[in-house]
């Protein structure tokens, strides 16, 4: 009788604490936008596998925040790279009432909607989006954990005079945010160091003939092409310079261009080893936790590696790092904590100054050598 009761209060307690606990989770969404359709969306596949991969590792670790289990889900928005699109996906989360968001991808899309996540008071990280000018307007709900355009533009252009020895260049933007700024800045350096800017050409982001730009440059015979832009164009761009018999042309470009998708696009181009491009932040290999994180990220995700993965990986930890320092996953609480970042993600450890940008960034710059992308520094 006695053993019969002690079971009964036993199960009596078993299920009122799994009703407790089952009442207790509390579904955590995390947003994220980037282009995942038309000619961009490799990129954006990437960053969403990053933030993807983050989630299932988060919610193996049973976080308890404000008393509740955290079950994190992610809000995944297309904004195909488009600047009105970037601004309804970003509404979009705000109506949602997501908690965070990682994105958006290109500068074009971030900049607006930077302005979008300020005015409902939700904090974005982005792991992707370059132009210097995303932290210009002081948003406290704006973040960026790579470097920006600033420092690659600096760095290619260093290269190229003080590495190479190259004395002219011509420039070709696609005339977004991103390409027009990152070509500028490039630009700017290069002259202070004496380099000679020969020609300056334009495309878009949707061209795919570059043959009368490339003529043009030809006849400038200049040592090297700055493009400031993405692989899309960058590709097609290399294969079309070897038609023009452009071989020897060295071929420099920021991170957008610094993709595995580029050796794909430049279809056995020869040019493809005239390409130096850079990215904000260490190689894989100089990663704290690179090497096995990639290990990790092929198996689940094999063939999609791209650029920015790591670094959506790592700003989806930092959103949930300080939810967890401040025991609220309200964004009006825990929006001013991620000032104080301090996290030991795989791409480096995590700290943002005033403005948002990440401390210390690092740069590597990349050749392609036998069609793989390999690190210089
Ligand atoms: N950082 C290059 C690609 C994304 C962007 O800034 O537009």
């Amino acid at each position: 009788m006695q053993l019969k009761l002690k079971l009964t209060v036993a199960a009596a307690i078993a299920a009122v604490a799994s009703m407790a606990s089952a009442q207790e989770t509390q579904v955590v969404k995390i947003g994220h936008v980037a282009p995942v359709s038309g000619s961009q969306a490799h990129y954006g596949k990437d960053n969403e596998n990053g933030v993807r991969m983050a989630i299932e590792e988060l919610n193996t670790q049973n976080i308890v925040i404000g008393g509740k289990k955290i079950k994190f889900e992610i809000q995944a928005e297309d904004d195909a790279a488009d600047p009105k699109q970037g601004t309804a996906a970003a509404q979009k989360l705000c109506d949602s009432k997501v908690a965070g968001v990682v994105g958006h991808l290109n500068s074009g899309t971030t900049i607006p909607a930077s302005k979008v996540y300020n005015d409902c008071g939700i904090p974005h990280v982005t792991g992707a989006a370059t132009n210097p000018n995303l932290t210009k307007p002081g948003y406290n709900t704006t973040f960026r954990i790579i470097a920006n355009d600033n420092a690659l533009g600096a760095g290619l252009a260093f290269y190229a005079v003080d590495g190479l020895k190259l004395k002219t260049v011509a420039i070709i933007d696609d005339r977004t945010a991103y390409g027009q700024g990152v070509a500028e800045v490039f630009k700017k350096t290069a002259e202070a160091k004496g380099m000679k800017v020969v020609d300056e050409q334009f495309t878009t982001d949707k061209a795919t003939d570059f043959m009368a730009i490339l003529t043009a440059i030809k006849s400038k015979n200049p040592d090297a092409i700055f493009f400031g832009g993405m692989d899309p164009q960058g590709g097609p761009m290399l294969r079309q310079m070897e038609q023009l018999g452009l071989s020897k042309t060295k071929f420099f470009g920021g991170d957008g261009i610094c993709t595995s998708e580029i050796a794909k696009l430049a279809a056995g181009a020869k040019t493809l080893e005239n390409v130096v491009c850079a990215e904000g932040g260490s190689s894989i290999q100089k990663m704290p936790g690179g090497t096995a994180w990639k290990a990790k990220y092929d198996a689940k995700y094999p063939g999609q590696f791209q650029v920015y993965s790591p670094y959506t990986y790592d700003a989806t930890f930092v959103l949930v790092d300080a939810m967890k320092r401040a025991n609220s996953v309200d964004p009006k609480v825990y929006t001013p904590l991620l000032k104080s970042a301090k996290f030991k993600g795989i791409t480096s450890e995590i700290s943002f100054d005033k403005a948002g940008e990440l401390n210390n960034p690092a740069i590597t710059l990349y050749v392609y050598k036998d069609g793989k992308k390999t690190p210089l520094n």
